[in-house]
């Protein structure tokens, strides 16, 4: 906005940007256990975290390694609905998979 001072200046003052953030990203991370498939969890990863086959390979070897992998990072609801539907499934097929979110 710009106004004039006694004295003639001219005053320009910068408009104050709103302070928007970025909404918060969340991990989604499977874990392991001794009795999940291998091949299950690869498919999991393929189906419910777009990755291909070789790239969901990786992230399960990794998982059955290291104890924990991430498969993807996305906001808030869209990481709790993709832990959801991979629960409901390793469930329904009889099987102790754990996914978890993380805030980033
Ligand atoms: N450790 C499992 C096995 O040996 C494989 C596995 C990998 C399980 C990743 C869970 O998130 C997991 N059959």
């Amino acid at each position: 906005m710009a106004t004039n001072s006694d004295n003639g200046t001219l005053l320009v003052r910068k408009e104050k940007k709103a302070a928007i953030k970025p909404p918060p990203m969340y991990h989604v991370v499977l874990l392991n256990d001794d009795y999940t498939p291998m091949e299950f969890v690869v498919a999991i990863i393929q189906e419910y975290f777009n990755k291909d086959r070789e790239t969901a390979t990786q992230i399960m070897l990794k998982v059955h390694r290291d104890g924990k992998g991430l498969c993807g990072v996305y906001p808030k609801d869209i990481a709790s609905t993709k832990v959801e539907l991979v629960l409901t499934h390793a469930r329904k097929a009889g099987h102790p998979l754990q996914c978890v979110m993380e805030e980033a």
